[in-house]
Formats: C-alpha cells, structure tokens, sequence
C-alpha cells in the first residue's frame, strides 16, 4: 500500500487496484458554445483543473495503473435522455440541439470529445454516461469488479455536480474513493469548497480529499 497524506486522515492506495477516474473532461463543459456555456456558466474557471489532471495522467500511465475516462453524453436519437433533462430550466440551447460544436451532449459530435490534453490513450477505457453519476447505466461496476479495482481517485468537473454523484455511487458500492481538490473544478468556487468539506466530513463519510503534488509525491516516494 501507499500512504498518501490526505483529509481527514491518510489514504492507502493500493498500486494497480485504483484507477484514475477522469470525470466528463469534455469540450461541452470547457469550450465556449457547449453545454455548460448553455447553462449560462463562466466555462474559463474549469481550465485549471486540465494541468493536473494531465500530470496525474502521465504518473498512472508511467506505472501502467488502470485509468478511466468518462462523458456525459446521449445517443443520437436521444432515447436515453429524460425529457425532465431535456426540458429543465430555460438554457440557451437543449440536449440535442445544433450548436458549434454539433449537437450538444450527443455522442459523436465535437463537443463531446475530451479535450486535446487529456485524450485517452489506447487501451483505457472511455465511459459514456447518459446521467450525472458514472454508475447508472453503464454496467460499470461489474466491469470495475472484473478488473479487480477496489480504489478510485477522482478529477475533473464539475465537482459537486457529476464528480460527486460518481463518487457518492462508488462509496455506496464500496469502493475507497480519494477526490484530488485541484484536479476537479466547479463553475461555482462556494459549491467546490462545499463538496469537498460534505466528502470528508464525519470521518470520511464519502471519502478523502488530497492535492495533486501531495499525491504525485506520494507515488513518486513509493
Ligand atoms: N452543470 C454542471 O455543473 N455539470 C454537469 O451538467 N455535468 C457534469 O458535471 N459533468
């Protein structure tokens, strides 16, 4: 095991059971004229998270440890999009409408794609996710378990939105989740501080919290 100093107390990491969890690093979150930007959101305050997440990147992939990407996105024809999700609120455009970067939140089209950055690499598995947690509707877990994964470090966005949805479903299926606070970035920096207090309030009730450096030295230690 590794011991990585985290809140609220250290975190074992076991090397090749926990995979790098890359939440919805998409260009419909980042990028002007997606879907995050349609929501009326300032999509220039997740870019900090991009640095990071590249460096824990290159640090799972240097040790051949599982990584996993995910993208909240729907088919074509739309059959896995709610009509409570494709008619709430008032946004600019809805799932499924023509934007600059193609249909927004449908698979395939640009807006969809991961960043530049952050581009899987061949070999590592790429989720689509028709909701905000990772688990529902994707068999995930029962790939997870074949895998023989029991740990899951989180990054990316939104925090408090599909970060923490994913993470709140692993801990209920007994994965040991660790979040890295400046891997994962919200439009809203009060509702980032608030997510990260919930996870590791009251001895871990959702998991730990660490910084990239912290971990990364961690590794590198080890
Ligand atoms: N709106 C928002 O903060 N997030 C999302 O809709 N999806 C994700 O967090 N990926």
């Amino acid at each position: 095991m590794i011991t990585v100093e985290a809140d609220p107390f250290d975190y074992a990491l076991p090397p090749g059971r926990a995979a790098l969890v890359v939440i919805d690093m998409q260009r419909d979150f980042v990028e002007p004229g997606g879907f995050g930007a349609s929501l009326g959101n300032d999509v220039t305050r997740l870019h900090t998270a991009i640095a990071p997440i590249a460096a824990l990147l290159a640090a799972w992939r240097a040790r051949g440890w599982p990584v996993l990407h995910t993208r909240e996105c729907h088919r074509p024809d739309l059959s896995d999009l709610p009509l409570s999700k494709r008619d709430r609120g008032h946004p600019a455009l809805r799932i499924g409408d023509p934007g600059p970067m193609g249909r927004l939140l449908v698979a395939g089209e640009p807006g969809a794609d991961i960043v530049p950055a952050l581009a899987p690499a061949a070999g590592e598995w790429v989720i689509d996710k028709p909701g905000k947690g990772m688990f529902w509707g994707t068999g995930l877990h029962e790939k997870l378990q074949a895998a023989g994964i029991t740990h899951l470090v989180f990054t990316g966005v939104t925090t408090e939105v599909c970060v923490q949805t994913s993470m709140r479903e692993a801990n209920d299926r007994g994965y040991e989740c660790l979040i890295v606070e400046d891997a994962t970035e919200s439009y809203f920096p009060e509702f980032k501080a608030a997510a990260l207090a919930m996870i590791t309030a009251q001895g871990a009730i959702v998991g730990w919290k660490a910084g990239s450096a912290t971990l990364l030295r961690a590794l590198n230690a080890a």
